[in-house]
């Protein structure tokens, strides 16, 4: 079983990450990490803090001349911005006492962190609740990206909407209704979205977007927005239906809703289906070749909480980010009189960013199931699983129901 935890707070010194569990044999590079970390920090909309942050990884154990050892790899991404917080963030006792923040934001972590820690200063709140930390998970993400790509599995995201500007051609539908070919790749969604500034798929869309955040950021206000991620080459069978704890699409949305900000997920058309009569929405099975597969794929490639081999297609919602320039009401808790939300440096729109986050959460899940099914110390031990198991499937169905 795979694990990872991070530690660090924003304006600390740095972020880590300790990764446990996967095979040894794994080639991995630190220029594999530095590029999925880059594509973090990308997006129109952000503030200047992505100015003085360049992320790149320290790669402490784990791995040797390229290689996973098996054992825990450890991982450092430093704050440049440290620079100019050591008197407000040092770890020791300092004689002069840092400004204390006293005016939570809502939508932040602000009030929940002094109540249910019962700091005295709202800066212990935002440091570690801060999407900083989704840094760290990029880059355990990332190792698991590269674990699932040694099987053909590829995983990408694309922004679908920004401040509720939606394009005209929507490419989540063409994934729901499967109007792509069978030899479709995630990452090329990625690869496309990275082009674009606000990581959409055409050109008109995102000029409506750009128009949007501008006229957002003069009103002093913030955007949230939708976005897609998907996992392509995903084998029958990861997942299960006997435990709730097992099941693959419970394990998605948890991840999903794990990312700071997102508040709500689907797996493939959850919503839509809702609506529709089940003859609409179920995909028909079809046999080609030694293998099923199905017309449409609107399950979003999980039945029974376990991936049928189609697409995993996941859709979720970002609300947007808590920092208001022109702000909402709150409480000043030095004086308990109503007052304006604290301002403070932060990005107005995050969605691009958030998107590259969920393609790590979702590699992390899709690599814990294959790892849980397959196993294997060494990544020869889990490809010779894998294969095994790919090779006998459609022939143990056939000769299970011809006796
Ligand atoms: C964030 C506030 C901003 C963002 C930050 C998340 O940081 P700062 O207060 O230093 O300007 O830039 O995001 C990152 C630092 C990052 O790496 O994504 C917040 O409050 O969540």
């Amino acid at each position: 079983m795979i694990r990872f935890l991070t530690a660090g707070e924003s304006h600390g010194k740095a972020l880590a990450a300790i990764i446990e569990g996967f095979p040894s044999n794994l080639s991995v590079t630190k220029e594999y990490f530095d590029f999925h970390l880059k594509r973090r920090q990308m997006g129109y909309g952000r503030g200047g803090r992505m100015k003085i942050e360049s992320d790149e990884v320290e790669i402490l154990s784990g791995i040797r001349n390229g290689k996973t050892l098996g054992s825990p790899v450890s991982i450092l991404i430093r704050n440049k911005d440290w620079e100019n917080w050591k008197d407000e963030m040092g770890t020791e006792p300092s004689a002069d006492k840092p400004g204390k923040v006293s005016v939570p934001r809502p939508g932040h972590a602000d009030l929940v962190g002094v109540s249910k820690y019962n700091f005295d200063d709202i800066r212990n709140s935002i440091e570690r609740s801060s999407a900083r930390e989704t840094a760290a998970r990029v880059a355990a993400g990332t190792l698991a990206r590269k674990f699932l790509e040694q099987f053909g599995i590829f995983v990408g995201s694309f922004v679908e909407s920004i401040g509720g500007v939606y394009p005209k051609e929507n490419f989540f539908d063409n994934l729901i209704a499967n109007k792509v070919s069978s030899k479709f790749n995630a990452w090329t969604l990625s690869k496309k979205a990275d082009k674009s500034d606000v990581r959409v798929l055409d050109e008109d869309h995102r000029k409506r977007i750009i128009r949007k955040i501008k006229l957002t950021k003069k009103n002093g206000d913030t955007l949230g927005g939708t976005f897609v991620v998907a996992a392509t080459g995903v084998p029958v069978g990861l997942g299960s239906f006997v435990h709730y704890d097992r099941r693959l699409d419970a394990d998605i949305a948890s991840a999903m809703v794990s990312i700071n900000a997102v508040k709500a997920v689907e797996i493939g058309n959850g919503f839509a289906g809702a609506e529709m009569f089940g003859s609409n929405v179920h995909d028909e099975i079809i046999k080609r070749g030694e293998n099923f597969i199905r017309r449409t794929n609107r399950a979003g490639g999980v039945e029974g909480g376990t991936s049928t081999g189609m697409p995993v297609i996941v859709r979720a919602a970002m609300k947007p980010i808590a920092t208001l320039m022109s702000p909402v009401q709150s409480v000043d808790l030095k004086n308990m009189r109503r007052t304006d939300a604290r301002r403070e440096r932060s990005d107005f729109v995050a969605v691009p960013a958030c998107a590259v986050i969920a393609e790590s959460m979702l590699a992390w899940v899709i690599a814990k199931h294959f790892l849980i099914k397959f196993g294997g110390d060494s990544i020869e031990e889990t490809t010779d699983n894998y294969m095994n198991y790919q090779k006998k499937l459609f022939k143990r169905i056939k000769k299970n129901f011809s006796k």
